[in-house]
């Protein structure tokens, strides 16, 4: 009979054919021997994290910027259900992950033993697929079907965390320091998604001409915005094409950047803050909207979406308001109803079903020559009435969006106190991050003022799954220590980074920088209306403290620098010098220059405001 070290080398084999090369490990004893055996394995990449819960956001991170699963591994009892945050989240951001827990056998559950609960199918509807064995029990054959099976629900349906649990019989550490069993009978992980349905232009052509009407009665849009807004009181007076598309979160795509960067001439687009595609579409839009009425004119006939959620408020209760004909685009079967529009699901590849829509507008519209190069970003208001004066074009609608949004009065400085110079820091940093940065938003005013700071050339995240504060720096060191090559900046609220703090607790990557606006608890109660009306609920809602960070930092060796917000350019210069550094490094692969000027040690950015 197989040592119980052999059947778990086995179980790690397995994974390592699955190609789940990272992972995050948090102590116990009863893992002790699954770990025994990553680590004899000798090609992953193992991250301790002593905290459970930070550990699990860690492996979303990696998971989240790999697009691939990565792993966790704990030890049994109430380690398991510190990792349910994570897991959540990771279903509602539809992000693959592995929790892969430590258990005592089954006779020992419910008999007053410690660390122990009945962790087989803890999680619930929160994952899509799990498995328990005790490997003592179960042969090599059961257990590779055990776990194919298992991973193939996890890889080829909707991404979400799966969970294997495995029972650890006595003696657990039998063969821990003996030589990694390799194998031979590892079968082959062939997970074939299966194929997406083909676009049938005719029917996207049929469907979208049934949207609406085309009429030459459209209404002057060389107006001025508050004259035409009388005009057009009611929205079934408006007879031109009125087609909006939306990209909520999104994992990036390319190709579907690239048939964005068409549609974006012919259609309003509103891509998400954490929709991968913060380059294309409207410039501003949710900014624009802010504080302010959205005429008819603008109601969308037919919308499009794409992705899962979106933050802006604004665009909610608009569309909420409005109800357009709603039509989404995804292979996923999950949809949302986020505006109450009840969407009709077409399941087919966003991609190519935006670009069958391109075909087909495009033709719409025989004088739209999209000029070659154009630069989107510095498209003046000019141009863009002088554009609609082809009144029929499907451009009218676009044309609209923009001069609405550039008619915006509110500025950054209009703000109260912090949210003005906290929003202008955000905005400089999106103006001022290349490809080669990616942002990661706290859950609170961070990713808002994100949503309000226009595009950047920076790939941006955000635990929107379920919005929680409770991992948010975790994701972030996950992500960053899963992708060497590029800067990581994490911009947070201080009770976020205090909840999470743990997320120091590791050995940390020096392409990481943090951010905290230290602006005396969660300032995001002082921005929503009703929480900032009773004097009475700061101590419980807003949780006001006065947090001195270089404790924090001194702690876990990071390095700490304070500046007043104010400070806008000293402090997005240090920011900045990690991208810089890591450009160079990666122009010159020089080995000393590596040795001379790549931070040794991750950077900490306090802002205070004043
Ligand atoms: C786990 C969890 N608990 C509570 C909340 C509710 N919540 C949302 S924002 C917030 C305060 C965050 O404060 P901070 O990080 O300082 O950011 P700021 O509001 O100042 O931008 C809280 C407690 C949450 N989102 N997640």
């Amino acid at each position: 009979m197989d040592m119980l070290s052999t059947k778990l080398d086995f179980i790690v084999q397995l994974l390592w054919e699955a190609g789940i090369s990272n992972w995050v490990i948090s102590p116990g004893s009863r893992n002790a021997p699954l770990v025994a055996s990553f680590i004899k394995h000798g090609k992953f990449q193992l991250i301790s994290s002593p905290d459970e819960r930070s550990g699990a956001f860690m492996a979303l991170g990696m998971s989240q910027i790999n697009q691939y699963p990565a792993g966790f591994i704990c030890t049994s009892g109430s380690a398991v259900v510190n990792t349910f945050p994570a897991v959540v989240e990771a279903y509602y951001q539809r992000i693959p992950l592995l929790i892969l827990s430590a258990d005592r056998p089954e006779e020992l559950i419910d008999q007053w033993d410690g660390q122990t609960l009945r962790q087989p199918g803890i999680f619930g509807e929160y994952v899509r697929s799990n498995w328990h064995c005790n490997p003592r029990n179960e042969s090599t054959e059961q257990i590779a079907k055990g776990i194919y099976d298992c991973l193939k629900e996890a890889f080829v349906n909707i991404p979400s965390a799966t969970h294997l649990n495995i029972a650890l019989s006595e003696p657990i550490y039998e063969g821990i320091d003996a030589p990694f069993a390799f194998s031979d009978a590892i079968p082959p992980f062939v997970f074939k998604p299966s194929q997406p349905n083909k676009v049938d232009l005719i029917a996207v052509k049929q469907f979208i001409e049934s949207s609406f009407t085309k009429d030459e009665s459209v209404p002057d849009s060389t107006l001025p915005i508050d004259q035409k807004h009388m005009v057009e009181e009611s929205s079934e007076s408006i007879k031109y094409p009125r087609i909006a598309v939306l990209i909520g979160q999104n994992p990036p795509s390319l190709l579907l950047k690239s048939v964005l960067i068409e549609l974006q001439h012919y259609v309003p687009i509103f891509a998400d803050v954490c929709s991968s595609q913060t380059q294309v579409g409207l410039i501003s839009w949710d900014w624009g909207m802010l504080k302010r009425e959205i005429p008819n004119y603008l109601e969308p006939e037919l919308l499009i979406s794409v992705g899962t959620a979106t933050i802006s408020k604004p665009l909610k209760q608009f569309l909420k308001k409005s109800k357009p004909k709603h039509i989404h685009i995804g292979l996923y079967d999950e949809v949302g109803d986020p505006f109450e529009t009840q969407p009709q699901h077409w399941k087919v590849n966003e991609s190519d079903f935006l670009q069958a829509v391109l075909e087909i507008i495009s033709t719409f519209d025989t004088s739209a020559e999209v000029e070659e190069n154009s630069n989107w970003v510095e498209d003046s208001l000019i141009p863009a009435f002088q554009k609609s004066n082809n009144s029929n074009s499907i451009k009218k609608y676009l044309t609209d969006w923009e001069v609405y949004i550039q008619s915006q009065s509110l500025v950054s400085h209009d703000l109260p106190h912090p949210f003005a110079s906290e929003l202008q820091f955000m905005q400089k940093l999106f103006q001022s991050v290349q490809e080669n940065c990616i942002i990661h938003l706290g859950n609170s005013m961070s990713v808002r003022y994100g949503s309000w700071s226009g595009q950047t050339k920076a790939q941006v995240y955000s635990n929107r799954g379920v919005s929680g504060i409770d991992g948010c720096l975790s994701t972030a060191v996950g992500a960053a220590i899963a992708s060497p090559e590029k800067h990581h900046v994490v911009v947070l609220g201080d009770v976020s980074t205090i909840y999470d703090s743990n997320a120091l607790w590791t050995d940390l990557p020096s392409n990481l920088t943090i951010v905290v606006f230290n602006n005396g608890g969660g300032r995001i109660f002082d921005w929503i209306e009703g929480p900032n009306k009773l004097q009475e609920l700061r101590t419980f809602i807003h949780t006001p403290r006065h947090f001195e960070m270089e404790y924090l930092c001194k702690l876990y060796s990071v390095k700490h620098f304070k500046y007043s917000i104010n400070q806008l350019d000293e402090i997005l210069n240090g920011i900045l010098e990690n991208s810089d550094k890591l450009q160079e490094k990666s122009d010159h692969s020089h080995p000393n220059l590596d040795e001379q000027s790549s931070p040794k040690t991750v950077r900490f950015f306090e802002l205070i405001s004043e």
